[in-house]
């Protein structure tokens, strides 16, 4: 039984571009509840430790210098299947292998920035959003 909540990002990216009102009303539409949102920006050491899991891969500091140019919108999403749902409806990592409609397909420009994160499982949406989030801003 897999969990109902998960944590994405709007990267700077799809800030810049001027993206987050689509994106949020495409996960809306696709039935996911805000528990939490906020507009913020992740230092150096932000970026470094939430990405650690990659920190010996090639695109490390490619991936840091660019979660960390602009700001990004944080937030905690609710739904039935949550973290796989919210996987399905970003499509694949790279836009180029994305399925049709998907928010990367519509909105990323190439795999390093790919305008959206959405957690990999039920024990990583909580970590992601406990890094973000104090208990008291989640509803
Ligand atoms: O979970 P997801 O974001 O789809 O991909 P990850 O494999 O966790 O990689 C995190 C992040 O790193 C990805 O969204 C873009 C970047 N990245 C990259 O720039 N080049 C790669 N070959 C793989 C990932
Ligand atoms: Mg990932």
């Amino acid at each position: 039984m897999s969990g109902i909540r998960t944590f994405t990002m709007l990267k700077p990216d799809a800030v810049e571009k001027g993206h987050v009102g689509a994106i949020l009303e495409q996960i809306a539409s696709a039935g996911f509840r805000i528990v939490a949102m906020k507009l913020t920006q992740m230092t150096q050491t932000d970026a470094e430790t939430f990405y650690a899991v990659h920190k010996e891969r090639p695109f490390f500091g490619e991936l840091v210098e660019y979660m960390t140019r602009g700001p990004i919108v944080a937030a905690i999403l609710e739904k039935e299947n949550a973290v796989e749902d919210f996987r399905t409806l970003i499509g694949a990592t790279n836009p180029e292998d994305a399925a049709e409609g998907t928010i990367r397909k519509l909105y990323a420009a190439s795999i390093g920035e790919n305008a959206v994160h959405g957690s990999d499982s039920d024990e990583n949406a909580q970590i992601e959003g406990a890094f973000h989030f104090a208990g008291r801003e989640m509803f």
